[in-house]
């Protein structure tokens, strides 16, 4: 009875699907277009679980910046109160917390043409999509079935004795293991 409801456990927990990855996300920002005009971020970020702990990354020409602004400068695309001010061309921003982000492109034009990004970043851990799963341990692939090896054949061969009698020597182990094996099953 036991070993039938083992059984059955072990077959849910292989067909299962894996747990959602509670790694953190690196989000390159519009992809392969990168922060760059003519790219819809409202339709990139869309749909998107950000979440705290996750990090945007930034990349762009020079002709570009990122400045990360409050919700009233990135309506009105104003650069003047930025919180910050990015133009190595290569910025990867921390998510560190739960909250809206706002970043716009600093070059005079480009926010009001479209390029300006927010976020919406979730509490870490707290997906509203994906309900709580117990923490499985990492038995779903197929390793479970297997039978592990016997404990006797990982013994290593005595050292030292790696000269011209080494063949012998190591047929010789392997038979006593088989022995003491075979002595096992016996006993
Ligand atoms: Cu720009």
């Amino acid at each position: 009875m036991e070993r039938s409801l083992l059984i059955v456990f072990l077959l849910v927990a292989a067909a299962a699907p894996p747990p959602p990855p509670a790694l953190a996300t690196d989000y390159t920002v519009g992809d392969s277009q990168g922060w760059s005009t003519n790219v819809d971020y409202g339709s990139w970020a869309s749909g998107k679980p950000f979440k705290a702990g996750d990090t945007l990354e930034f990349q762009y020409s020079s002709l570009h910046s990122v400045a990360e602004v409050t919700k009233s400068d990135y309506d009105s695309c104003s650069t003047g109160g930025a919180l910050k001010t990015y133009s190595d061309q290569n910025t990867k921003i921390a998510l560190t917390a739960a909250g809206d982000r706002y970043f716009i492109c600093g070059t005079p034009g480009h926010c009001s043409g479209g390029m300006k990004l927010a976020v919406t970043v979730a509490a870490s851990g707290s997906s509203p999509s994906t309900p709580s799963t117990p923490a499985t341990p990492p038995t779903g692939g197929g390793t479970g079935s297997s039978p592990s090896p016997p404990a006797g054949t990982t013994k290593s061969p005595p050292v030292g004795n790696n000269g011209a009698g080494a063949g012998c020597g190591s047929g010789w182990v392997r038979g006593a293991a088989v022995l003491v094996g075979l002595g096992l099953v016996m006993g």
